[in-house]
Protein backbone atom coordinates (compact mmCIF):
# COMPACT_ATOMS: atom_id res chain seq x y z
CA UNK A 1 0.00 0.00 0.00
CA UNK A 2 1.24 3.75 -0.93
CA UNK A 3 -0.19 5.16 1.77
CA UNK A 4 1.72 5.71 5.01
CA UNK A 5 -0.69 5.76 8.65
CA UNK A 6 0.05 9.41 9.17
CA UNK A 7 -0.86 10.34 6.45
CA UNK A 8 -4.23 8.66 6.64
CA UNK A 9 -6.34 7.46 8.93
CA UNK A 10 -7.05 3.38 8.99
CA UNK A 11 -9.87 3.27 11.23
CA UNK A 12 -10.21 -0.62 12.36
CA UNK A 13 -12.75 -2.75 11.18
CA UNK A 14 -14.79 -5.39 13.36
CA UNK A 15 -16.62 -8.13 11.47
CA UNK A 16 -18.76 -9.76 14.11
CA UNK A 17 -19.30 -13.14 13.46
CA UNK A 18 -21.25 -15.65 15.44
CA UNK A 19 -23.85 -18.72 15.42
CA UNK A 20 -27.08 -18.07 15.21
CA UNK A 21 -28.11 -16.37 18.37
CA UNK A 22 -25.29 -15.95 19.57
CA UNK A 23 -25.79 -12.04 20.41
CA UNK A 24 -23.91 -10.61 17.01
CA UNK A 25 -26.51 -8.11 16.83
CA UNK A 26 -26.77 -7.15 20.47
CA UNK A 27 -23.27 -6.87 20.80
CA UNK A 28 -23.09 -4.65 17.98
CA UNK A 29 -25.83 -2.35 19.77
CA UNK A 30 -24.06 -2.50 22.84
CA UNK A 31 -20.52 -1.48 21.46
CA UNK A 32 -22.12 1.39 19.34
CA UNK A 33 -23.91 2.70 22.30
CA UNK A 34 -20.93 2.08 24.67
CA UNK A 35 -18.07 4.41 21.54
CA UNK A 36 -21.35 7.01 21.07
CA UNK A 37 -21.18 7.61 24.92
CA UNK A 38 -17.02 7.74 24.73
CA UNK A 39 -17.87 10.33 21.74
CA UNK A 40 -16.27 7.86 19.36
CA UNK A 41 -19.19 7.24 16.66
CA UNK A 42 -18.51 4.04 14.47
CA UNK A 43 -19.50 3.31 11.35
CA UNK A 44 -22.14 1.14 11.40
CA UNK A 45 -23.03 -1.59 8.33
CA UNK A 46 -25.76 -4.34 8.27
CA UNK A 47 -24.87 -6.95 6.09
CA UNK A 48 -28.37 -9.11 7.27
CA UNK A 49 -30.82 -9.09 5.07
CA UNK A 50 -32.83 -10.99 7.11
CA UNK A 51 -32.85 -9.20 10.11
CA UNK A 52 -36.36 -7.92 10.97
CA UNK A 53 -35.79 -4.47 12.82
CA UNK A 54 -31.98 -3.12 13.65
CA UNK A 55 -31.64 -1.89 17.35
CA UNK A 56 -28.98 0.66 15.93
CA UNK A 57 -29.00 2.85 13.02
CA UNK A 58 -26.99 1.51 10.30
CA UNK A 59 -24.82 3.87 8.30
CA UNK A 60 -25.11 1.21 5.03
CA UNK A 61 -27.96 -1.39 5.48
CA UNK A 62 -28.15 -4.26 2.85
CA UNK A 63 -31.76 -4.44 3.27
CA UNK A 64 -31.63 -0.44 1.49
CA UNK A 65 -29.91 -2.08 -1.49
CA UNK A 66 -31.85 -5.71 -1.46
CA UNK A 67 -35.41 -7.38 -0.77
CA UNK A 68 -33.86 -10.93 0.36
CA UNK A 69 -37.81 -12.09 0.61
CA UNK A 70 -38.33 -10.82 -3.03
CA UNK A 71 -34.92 -12.42 -4.33
CA UNK A 72 -36.39 -15.58 -2.74
CA UNK A 73 -39.63 -15.27 -4.96
CA UNK A 74 -37.44 -14.14 -8.05
CA UNK A 75 -35.32 -16.56 -8.18
CA UNK A 76 -37.39 -19.45 -6.73
CA UNK A 77 -35.04 -20.00 -3.15
CA UNK A 78 -35.22 -20.99 0.61
CA UNK A 79 -34.96 -18.53 3.00
CA UNK A 80 -30.38 -19.87 3.27
CA UNK A 81 -30.58 -19.44 -0.48
CA UNK A 82 -32.41 -15.81 -0.56
CA UNK A 83 -30.03 -14.43 2.19
CA UNK A 84 -26.95 -15.62 0.33
CA UNK A 85 -28.19 -14.24 -3.29
CA UNK A 86 -28.96 -10.82 -1.34
CA UNK A 87 -25.52 -11.05 -0.15
CA UNK A 88 -24.13 -11.51 -3.53
CA UNK A 89 -26.00 -8.77 -5.56
CA UNK A 90 -24.91 -6.59 -2.70
CA UNK A 91 -21.59 -7.45 -2.97
CA UNK A 92 -21.91 -6.56 -6.55
CA UNK A 93 -21.55 -2.99 -4.97
CA UNK A 94 -19.31 -3.33 -2.71
CA UNK A 95 -16.64 -0.63 -4.44
CA UNK A 96 -19.25 1.89 -4.10
CA UNK A 97 -20.10 1.11 -0.22
CA UNK A 98 -15.67 1.30 0.05
CA UNK A 99 -16.28 4.53 -1.64
CA UNK A 100 -18.49 5.94 0.68
CA UNK A 101 -16.35 4.08 4.14
CA UNK A 102 -12.97 5.94 2.42
CA UNK A 103 -14.81 9.45 2.35
CA UNK A 104 -15.55 8.95 5.64
CA UNK A 105 -12.38 6.82 7.16
CA UNK A 106 -10.50 9.97 8.49
CA UNK A 107 -12.94 11.30 10.83
CA UNK A 108 -13.57 7.81 11.89
CA UNK A 109 -12.38 5.38 14.96
CA UNK A 110 -14.35 2.16 14.38
CA UNK A 111 -15.73 0.68 11.47
CA UNK A 112 -18.74 -2.35 13.24
CA UNK A 113 -20.19 -4.92 10.59
CA UNK A 114 -22.40 -7.39 11.62
CA UNK A 115 -23.10 -10.18 9.50
CA UNK A 116 -26.24 -12.90 8.83
CA UNK A 117 -27.32 -15.35 11.57
CA UNK A 118 -26.40 -18.19 9.52
CA UNK A 119 -22.78 -17.88 9.79
CA UNK A 120 -21.62 -19.72 6.85
CA UNK A 121 -23.17 -17.87 4.52
CA UNK A 122 -20.64 -15.37 5.40
CA UNK A 123 -17.84 -17.31 6.35
CA UNK A 124 -18.08 -20.04 3.55
CA UNK A 125 -19.57 -17.87 0.73
CA UNK A 126 -17.13 -16.04 -1.86
CA UNK A 127 -19.27 -12.89 -1.06
CA UNK A 128 -18.11 -13.24 2.96
CA UNK A 129 -14.43 -13.90 1.40
CA UNK A 130 -14.68 -10.84 -1.36
CA UNK A 131 -16.22 -8.29 1.49
CA UNK A 132 -13.92 -9.34 4.15
CA UNK A 133 -10.38 -9.30 1.34
CA UNK A 134 -11.64 -6.16 0.28
CA UNK A 135 -11.74 -4.26 3.60
CA UNK A 136 -8.48 -5.78 4.67
CA UNK A 137 -7.04 -4.74 1.53
CA UNK A 138 -7.24 -1.13 3.23
CA UNK A 139 -8.08 -1.22 6.47
CA UNK A 140 -7.10 -3.14 9.80
CA UNK A 141 -9.66 -5.48 9.53
CA UNK A 142 -10.25 -8.74 12.37
CA UNK A 143 -12.94 -10.65 13.68
CA UNK A 144 -14.79 -10.72 16.77
CA UNK A 145 -16.41 -14.58 17.00
CA UNK A 146 -18.79 -13.96 19.63
CA UNK A 147 -19.93 -16.94 21.46
CA UNK A 148 -23.31 -17.97 23.49
CA UNK A 149 -21.24 -18.88 26.76
CA UNK A 150 -23.72 -19.95 28.83
CA UNK A 151 -24.03 -22.64 25.39
CA UNK A 152 -20.73 -23.90 25.61
CA UNK A 153 -20.20 -25.12 28.77
CA UNK A 154 -19.98 -28.88 27.98
CA UNK A 155 -16.15 -30.03 26.63
CA UNK A 156 -17.71 -31.25 23.45
CA UNK A 157 -19.74 -28.31 22.01
CA UNK A 158 -16.79 -26.10 23.56
CA UNK A 159 -14.31 -28.13 21.45
CA UNK A 160 -16.98 -28.38 18.07
CA UNK A 161 -17.21 -24.31 18.42
CA UNK A 162 -13.21 -23.28 19.17
CA UNK A 163 -13.05 -25.85 15.99
CA UNK A 164 -15.55 -23.29 13.75
CA UNK A 165 -13.99 -20.38 15.31
CA UNK A 166 -10.22 -22.33 13.91
CA UNK A 167 -11.70 -22.97 10.36
CA UNK A 168 -13.03 -19.06 10.36
CA UNK A 169 -9.37 -17.85 11.57
CA UNK A 170 -7.34 -20.22 8.60
CA UNK A 171 -9.93 -18.73 6.48
CA UNK A 172 -10.13 -15.51 6.41
CA UNK A 173 -6.62 -15.29 8.07
CA UNK A 174 -6.75 -11.72 10.03
CA UNK A 175 -6.50 -11.27 13.74
CA UNK A 176 -9.26 -13.27 15.69
CA UNK A 177 -11.01 -11.88 18.98
CA UNK A 178 -12.82 -14.44 20.56
CA UNK A 179 -16.10 -13.00 22.51
CA UNK A 180 -17.66 -14.71 24.94
CA UNK A 181 -20.99 -13.07 25.38
CA UNK A 182 -23.73 -13.64 27.83
CA UNK A 183 -21.46 -13.28 30.43
CA UNK A 184 -24.01 -11.89 33.14
CA UNK A 185 -25.79 -15.86 32.39
CA UNK A 186 -22.32 -17.48 32.66
CA UNK A 187 -19.15 -16.41 33.23
CA UNK A 188 -16.51 -17.42 31.13
CA UNK A 189 -13.98 -18.32 33.57
CA UNK A 190 -14.25 -21.68 32.76
CA UNK A 191 -13.71 -21.34 29.35
CA UNK A 192 -9.94 -19.30 29.94
CA UNK A 193 -9.17 -22.11 31.83
CA UNK A 194 -9.63 -24.59 29.52
CA UNK A 195 -7.62 -22.62 26.57
CA UNK A 196 -4.92 -21.85 29.01
CA UNK A 197 -4.37 -24.66 31.13
CA UNK A 198 -4.92 -28.34 29.04
CA UNK A 199 -5.11 -30.67 31.84
CA UNK A 200 -7.97 -29.31 33.38
CA UNK A 201 -9.67 -29.39 29.77
CA UNK A 202 -8.54 -33.29 29.33
CA UNK A 203 -9.60 -33.46 33.06
CA UNK A 204 -13.32 -32.32 31.85
CA UNK A 205 -13.25 -34.15 28.62
CA UNK A 206 -12.61 -37.71 30.93
CA UNK A 207 -15.72 -36.93 32.23
CA UNK A 208 -17.32 -37.44 29.33
CA UNK A 209 -17.80 -41.20 28.68
CA UNK A 210 -18.33 -41.25 24.72
CA UNK A 211 -17.11 -43.09 22.53
CA UNK A 212 -15.61 -39.56 20.81
CA UNK A 213 -13.83 -38.94 24.04
CA UNK A 214 -10.47 -39.88 22.26
CA UNK A 215 -10.81 -38.31 19.08
CA UNK A 216 -11.59 -35.19 21.45
CA UNK A 217 -8.25 -35.74 23.34
CA UNK A 218 -6.37 -35.62 20.11
CA UNK A 219 -8.36 -32.72 18.63
CA UNK A 220 -7.80 -30.54 21.99
CA UNK A 221 -4.40 -30.93 21.22
CA UNK A 222 -4.54 -29.68 17.85
CA UNK A 223 -6.77 -26.78 19.11
CA UNK A 224 -3.37 -25.99 22.01
CA UNK A 225 -1.68 -24.13 18.69
CA UNK A 226 -5.00 -22.43 17.45
CA UNK A 227 -5.71 -21.07 21.45
CA UNK A 228 -1.66 -18.86 21.19
CA UNK A 229 -3.39 -16.62 17.91
CA UNK A 230 -6.11 -15.71 20.12
CA UNK A 231 -7.52 -12.59 21.96
CA UNK A 232 -9.69 -13.58 24.62
CA UNK A 233 -12.96 -11.49 26.00
CA UNK A 234 -15.36 -12.17 28.29
CA UNK A 235 -18.75 -9.29 27.38
CA UNK A 236 -21.93 -9.14 28.35
CA UNK A 237 -24.27 -7.58 25.83
CA UNK A 238 -27.11 -6.69 27.91
CA UNK A 239 -24.99 -5.29 30.95
CA UNK A 240 -22.22 -4.14 28.92
CA UNK A 241 -20.05 -5.06 30.79
CA UNK A 242 -16.43 -5.92 29.50
CA UNK A 243 -16.57 -2.82 26.36
CA UNK A 244 -13.51 -1.64 27.07
CA UNK A 245 -11.83 -5.10 27.17
CA UNK A 246 -13.01 -5.69 24.53
CA UNK A 247 -11.69 -2.09 22.75
CA UNK A 248 -8.45 -3.15 24.28
CA UNK A 249 -8.08 -6.56 22.58
CA UNK A 250 -9.28 -4.49 19.11
CA UNK A 251 -5.76 -2.00 19.63
CA UNK A 252 -4.10 -5.55 19.97
CA UNK A 253 -5.72 -7.07 16.77
CA UNK A 254 -4.76 -3.58 14.68
CA UNK A 255 -0.52 -3.81 16.09
CA UNK A 256 -1.17 -8.01 15.10
CA UNK A 257 -2.42 -6.80 11.37
CA UNK A 258 0.42 -3.84 11.13
CA UNK A 259 3.05 -6.49 11.62
CA UNK A 260 1.88 -9.48 10.84
CA UNK A 261 -1.47 -9.19 8.07
CA UNK A 262 0.12 -6.29 5.81
CA UNK A 263 3.69 -7.48 5.23
CA UNK A 264 2.25 -10.73 4.48
CA UNK A 265 -0.72 -9.03 2.08
CA UNK A 266 2.26 -6.49 0.67
CA UNK A 267 4.32 -9.71 -0.04
CA UNK A 268 1.56 -11.32 -2.12
CA UNK A 269 0.69 -8.16 -3.82
CA UNK A 270 4.44 -8.24 -5.06
CA UNK A 271 4.21 -11.88 -6.29
CA UNK A 272 1.23 -11.29 -8.60
CA UNK A 273 2.51 -8.48 -9.83
CA UNK A 274 5.79 -10.60 -10.38
CA UNK A 275 3.45 -12.87 -12.32
CA UNK A 276 1.67 -10.76 -14.11
CA UNK A 277 4.41 -8.69 -15.71
CA UNK A 278 6.16 -12.57 -16.07
CA UNK A 279 2.96 -13.30 -17.93
CA UNK A 280 3.04 -9.66 -20.01
CA UNK A 281 7.09 -10.72 -21.24
CA UNK A 282 6.06 -14.11 -21.92
CA UNK A 283 3.07 -12.45 -24.54
CA UNK A 284 4.99 -10.16 -25.87
CA UNK A 285 7.87 -12.39 -26.78
CA UNK A 286 5.16 -14.58 -28.38
CA UNK A 287 3.90 -11.93 -29.97
CA UNK A 288 7.47 -10.67 -31.56
CA UNK A 289 7.43 -14.74 -32.62
CA UNK A 290 4.52 -14.50 -34.44
CA UNK A 291 5.21 -10.98 -36.16
CA UNK A 292 8.65 -12.81 -37.36
CA UNK A 293 6.99 -15.39 -38.50
CA UNK A 294 4.94 -13.29 -40.70
CA UNK A 295 7.43 -11.44 -41.96
CA UNK A 296 9.07 -14.81 -43.23
CA UNK A 297 5.95 -14.95 -45.09
CA UNK A 298 2.83 -16.52 -44.81
CA UNK A 299 3.28 -19.39 -46.15
CA UNK A 300 5.05 -20.63 -43.34
CA UNK A 301 1.99 -20.23 -41.48
CA UNK A 302 0.16 -22.88 -43.93
CA UNK A 303 3.32 -25.50 -43.65
CA UNK A 304 4.75 -25.34 -47.07
CA UNK A 305 8.13 -25.67 -47.35
CA UNK A 306 11.01 -23.57 -47.96
CA UNK A 307 11.69 -23.44 -51.75
CA UNK A 308 7.36 -22.81 -52.19
CA UNK A 309 8.10 -20.12 -49.62
CA UNK A 310 10.86 -18.47 -51.66
CA UNK A 311 8.89 -18.52 -54.67
CA UNK A 312 5.97 -17.05 -53.58
CA UNK A 313 7.63 -14.49 -52.45
CA UNK A 314 8.87 -13.74 -55.86
CA UNK A 315 5.40 -14.22 -57.41
CA UNK A 316 4.54 -11.81 -54.70
CA UNK A 317 7.49 -8.99 -55.41
CA UNK A 318 6.37 -9.56 -58.87
CA UNK A 319 3.05 -9.27 -58.64
CA UNK A 320 1.97 -6.96 -55.51
CA UNK A 321 5.41 -4.68 -55.18
CA UNK A 322 6.98 -4.36 -58.69
CA UNK A 323 3.97 -3.26 -61.00
CA UNK A 324 3.23 -0.43 -58.37
CA UNK A 325 7.01 1.04 -58.85
CA UNK A 326 7.70 -0.04 -62.66
CA UNK A 327 5.59 2.82 -64.72
CA UNK A 328 7.18 5.17 -62.10
CA UNK A 329 10.95 4.38 -61.80
CA UNK A 330 11.56 8.41 -60.77
CA UNK A 331 9.52 8.07 -57.96
CA UNK A 332 11.07 5.36 -56.19
CA UNK A 333 12.19 6.50 -53.40
CA UNK A 334 9.03 7.80 -52.59
CA UNK A 335 7.32 5.00 -52.98
CA UNK A 336 9.69 3.04 -51.67
CA UNK A 337 8.68 5.44 -48.38
CA UNK A 338 5.30 4.88 -48.72
CA UNK A 339 5.64 1.08 -48.64
CA UNK A 340 7.61 0.87 -45.56
CA UNK A 341 4.74 3.33 -44.07
CA UNK A 342 2.63 0.75 -44.84
CA UNK A 343 4.75 -1.72 -44.05
CA UNK A 344 4.96 -0.15 -40.58
CA UNK A 345 1.09 0.60 -40.38
CA UNK A 346 0.52 -2.94 -40.53
CA UNK A 347 2.80 -4.63 -38.14
CA UNK A 348 1.30 -1.99 -35.27
CA UNK A 349 -2.45 -2.84 -36.15
CA UNK A 350 -0.75 -6.55 -36.07
CA UNK A 351 0.40 -5.07 -32.69
CA UNK A 352 -2.85 -3.76 -31.67
CA UNK A 353 -4.70 -6.69 -32.06
CA UNK A 354 -2.31 -9.40 -30.45
CA UNK A 355 -2.52 -6.84 -27.37
CA UNK A 356 -5.92 -6.87 -27.62
CA UNK A 357 -6.74 -10.99 -27.56
CA UNK A 358 -3.72 -10.41 -24.86
CA UNK A 359 -6.31 -8.07 -22.68
CA UNK A 360 -9.49 -10.04 -23.97
CA UNK A 361 -7.68 -13.00 -22.50
CA UNK A 362 -6.78 -11.62 -19.06
CA UNK A 363 -10.44 -10.64 -18.33
N1 LIG B 1 -28.60 -12.59 28.85
C1 LIG B 1 -28.07 -12.15 27.72
N2 LIG B 1 -28.76 -12.29 26.58
C2 LIG B 1 -28.23 -11.82 25.43
C3 LIG B 1 -26.94 -11.20 25.41
N3 LIG B 1 -26.67 -10.86 24.14
C4 LIG B 1 -27.74 -11.25 23.40
N4 LIG B 1 -28.66 -11.82 24.16
C5 LIG B 1 -29.94 -12.38 23.73
O1 LIG B 1 -29.68 -13.40 22.78
C6 LIG B 1 -30.71 -13.42 21.79
C7 LIG B 1 -30.08 -13.34 20.41
O2 LIG B 1 -29.45 -12.10 20.28
P1 LIG B 1 -29.14 -11.44 18.87
O3 LIG B 1 -28.36 -10.21 19.15
O4 LIG B 1 -30.34 -11.32 18.04
O5 LIG B 1 -28.22 -12.58 18.28
P2 LIG B 1 -27.65 -12.66 16.78
O6 LIG B 1 -26.40 -13.44 16.87
O7 LIG B 1 -27.59 -11.34 16.16
O8 LIG B 1 -28.78 -13.52 16.13
P3 LIG B 1 -28.95 -13.83 14.55
O9 LIG B 1 -28.55 -12.60 13.82
O10 LIG B 1 -30.38 -14.17 14.41
O11 LIG B 1 -28.06 -14.97 14.34
C8 LIG B 1 -31.61 -12.24 22.11
O12 LIG B 1 -32.73 -12.72 22.81
C9 LIG B 1 -30.77 -11.35 22.99
O13 LIG B 1 -31.55 -10.61 23.91
C10 LIG B 1 -26.26 -11.05 26.66
O14 LIG B 1 -25.15 -10.55 26.75
N5 LIG B 1 -26.87 -11.55 27.76
MG1 LIG C 1 -28.29 -10.66 14.28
Amino acid sequence: MSTTATEEKRPPVILCIGMAGSGKTTFMQRLNAHLHAKKQPPYVLNLDPAVASLPFSANIDIRDTVNYKEVMKQYNLGPNGGILTALNLFTTKFDQVLGFIDKRAAALDYILVDTPGQIEIFTWSASGAIITDTLAATYPTMVAYIIDTPRTTAPATFMSNMLYACSILYKTKVPFILVFNKTDVQPHDFAVEWMTDFEVFQEALQKDKSYMSSLMNSMSLVLDEFYSHLKVVGVSAITGAGMDDFLKAVDEAVVEYDQEYKPELERLLEEKRKRLEKEKEEQMARLMKDMAMDEKGKAVKFGKGEEEVQQEEEDDDEDDIRPRYRDDSDSEGDDMETYHHEEEERKAKLEEESFKRYLARKE
